[in-house]
């Protein structure tokens, strides 16, 4: 992302996450409530596990807003993790607080651990789970929801819904429960859709300005997502069944169906956008796999942690930001300006 950045910063049982997003124009409503709304979506749903009746996440607006408004300068944002005070001593910068308490070698097969721990060269995958865990996306849903605001001006809309959960496509809470009571986990399959977006945003000239590589990859690097899609799946479509025909109706170019899911040629067209994403089951498992202690290089099972059996419903809030924050940089990119009233959607 070029116009709209941001990174953020934390771990999850550390004291805090921030982000710090840089190119926002100036004059763009903010409130913190909303944001805050957001942070609780994410937060449930069915299936979440303990560490979510710990938190209540609430977001710190720490600069770039000024009597709800935007100023144009870096806006950062603070989500406190109330678990900190849990694990202060686990997690203290200071060399003379070193403990082994909460340490652990054995990988959790199909998270960061192993890849993590060779790359980092550490034998406490400690230091690789605090960083990967899904806990981070709680910040980049307040990102995503200062995005939102912004795309609420130009009365771009979101909405989401869950389609599968496991091999089932309705009855989801039934077959959570059933996974749980195994000591199991469970992913699943969600749909994202953007409305009333201008014809454009994005481009076919160059691989990497076209905004279906891009959405792939906001939505591909949440934690857990393993297949996006854009619109239908069009395996097993002939050329005349798939494409969406167009028609002029009083003096616009419409298309009747939608399969294309919004974008063509790497560029929307008018049609509302269509992201459908694939989460894995969460690789933290009650009834651990077999996996390899890396310190002492024998075969064990799996480090075991609390964990949620699914999170497919708070994966949707997390892909709506990331969504959110790619179409805020579009828009900036296409319509420039340093105001909100400069930049005016034709
Ligand atoms: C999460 C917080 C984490 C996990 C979960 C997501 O909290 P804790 O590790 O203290 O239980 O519940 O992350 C994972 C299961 C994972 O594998 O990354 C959150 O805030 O969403």
């Amino acid at each position: 992302m070029e116009k709209f950045r941001f990174l953020t910063s934390g771990e999850s049982h550390g004291e805090c996450l921030t982000a710090i997003i840089e190119g926002i124009p100036s004059g763009f409503e903010i409130n913190p409530d909303f944001i805050n709304t957001e942070l609780k979506r994410r937060q449930s749903g069915y299936g979440r596990g303990a560490r979510m009746d710990i938190e209540c996440d609430t977001v710190e607006i720490k600069s770039g807003v000024r009597f709800g408004k935007t100023m144009g300068s870096p806006v950062t944002l603070v989500i406190k993790n109330k678990d900190y005070q849990n694990w202060q001593k686990v997690m203290s910068i200071k060399p003379e607080d070193f403990t082994e308490e909460k340490s652990f070698s054995t990988c959790r097969p199909g998270h960061a651990d192993f890849a993590g721990s060779v790359k980092y060269k550490t034998q406490d995958l400690r230091n690789i789970l605090e960083r990967s865990s899904a806990r981070q996306t709680a910040v980049e849903v307040a990102v995503g929801a200062v995005a939102k605001q912004i795309l609420n001006r130009f009365n771009i809309k979101c909405s989401s819904k869950i389609l599968q959960i496991g091999k089932v496509t309705e009855n989801f809470e039934n077959e959570i429960d059933r996974v749980k009571a195994q000591g199991d986990t469970i992913g699943g399959k969600f749909e994202v859709v953007y409305e009333n977006l201008p014809v454009g945003l994005g481009s076919h000239v160059h691989w990497d300005k076209k905004l279906d590589g891009k959405i792939a990859q906001a939505v591909m690097s949440i934690p857990a997502i393993k297949v996006v899609e854009i619109g239908e799946n069009p395996l097993g479509y002939a050329g005349s069944e798939y494409h969406d025909e167009m028609f002029v109706e009083n003096g616009k170019v419409i298309h009747k169906t939608n399969r294309a899911g919004g974008l063509e040629g790497g560029m929307t067209n008018g049609e509302p956008l269509v992201v459908k994403a694939v989460m894995k089951p969460i690789p933290t498992l009650i009834k651990p796999l077999n996996s390899a202690d890396i310190k002492t290089m024998t075969n064990s099972e799996a480090h075991f942690e609390r964990s949620d059996t699914c999170a497919v419903e708070a994966c949707t809030v997390v892909a709506e930001a990331r969504i959110a924050c790619v179409l805020v940089d579009e828009i900036l990119l296409k319509y420039g300006g340093d105001y909100a009233e400069d930049i005016i959607i034709p």
